[in-house]
């Protein structure tokens, strides 16, 4: 299966990059950051110690679009990137940490990337989105052609019928480009949708005798799972949203991979734009049973199964 990964590379989307190594079936072609809260080439980076850590020395990393579209930036919450930017700077004072740094670098854009793997291998890929979506959109308008070579794309972002996690109807990656979201919803008509309808459902409590066999094979890449996963959990605590980390994009690679995991609705997604208080909404409009709707959006998820799988893939079982 080959897989490109689009992501803002903070929390979950590292664990999902973590699983990739211990799924035997994913090919993993090339990653490309959105530069959320630090310029995508930091992103990018992280990345590529993430990869090294793993053993992935053929991965190559990409950075990808700094900004939104039309609008600011969204902060978003920083809390896991402390752990996250203490392995940073844990892998800089590695001596020859420049040089292996340079090794996964491509002289080519994030959007020629995609395009060109797209052409080279039509029909085969399949995108991973678990940012905002404006690399992807960049892309899009940069090479029209890919919405036609390309397998499907896995978005991790929106919501059907739960409430939303950055206001009551938004979820945080389509509401930080809901210009972007808009674009690749419109024009692409192979998606699958892992909302927050499923991804809140999918939820782990971080606990030594979990990770014990990645503490054994990996104790840099454990701290980092474990310093993850612990300062979410601390945040949805203060949030009054319970003790437990969601996988949200752990869950989205796991449905690349086993898409049986979840049940699927047709629909076709408008992505609001405009609303005064409902920007960044996907609105789902049930298809019935109609075969070619363009988005399938995940509305139940066997949970038990996919911490296992997730589990089994992180521990690389
Ligand atoms: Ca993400």
């Amino acid at each position: 299966m080959k897989l490109i990964f689009d992501t803002d590379m903070i929390g979950d989307d590292i664990l999902s990059l973590i699983c990739t190594a211990g799924i035997e079936d994913v090919e993993l072609l090339g990653v490309t950051c959105y530069g959320r809260r630090v310029p995508p080439a930091e992103r990018a980076e992280i990345a590529a110690m993430v990869l090294y850590e793993l053993g992935n020395t053929h991965t190559k990393v990409f950075s990808g679009a700094e900004k939104p579209i039309l609008r600011e930036p969204r902060i978003g919450c920083t809390g896991c990137d402390i752990p996250i930017f203490k392995f940073r700077d844990f892998m800089r004072e590695k001596e020859n940490w420049s040089s292996i740094h340079l090794s996964y670098l491509n002289s080519r854009t994030a959007a020629q990337f995609i395009f060109e793997t797209c052409e080279q291998y039509p029909g085969e890929i399949t995108l991973l989105c678990t940012g905002p979506l404006t690399t992807i959109a960049s892309a899009i308008l940069e090479f029209p052609r890919i919405t036609e070579s390309i397998k499907n794309i896995v978005i991790m972002g929106g919501t059907r019928r739960r409430q939303g996690n950055v206001s009551p109807v938004a979820e945080s990656n389509i509401f930080s480009d809901p210009e972007a979201a808009a674009i690749v919803f419109s024009r692409c008509n192979c998606i699958s949708m892992v909302g927050l309808d499923v991804t809140m459902k999918t939820l782990i409590e971080y606990s030594d005798d979990l990770f014990l066999d990645l503490a054994k094979q990996n104790p840099i890449i454990h701290e980092l799972v474990k310093g993850i996963i612990t300062s979410c959990q601390a945040m949805q605590v203060q949030r009054g949203r319970g003790t437990k980390m969601p996988l949200h994009d752990p869950l989205a690679l796991l449905v690349v991979v086993y898409p049986e995991l979840v049940k699927t609705r047709p629909c076709k997604v408008l992505i609001e734009t405009k609303g005064e208080f409902t920007t960044g909404m996907t609105v789902c409009i049930d298809q019935g049973a109609e075969k070619n709707a363009p988005v399938l959006v995940a509305e139940e998820v066997d949970s038990e199964k996919a911490v296992s799988l997730f589990l089994k893939a992180i521990n690389r079982k």
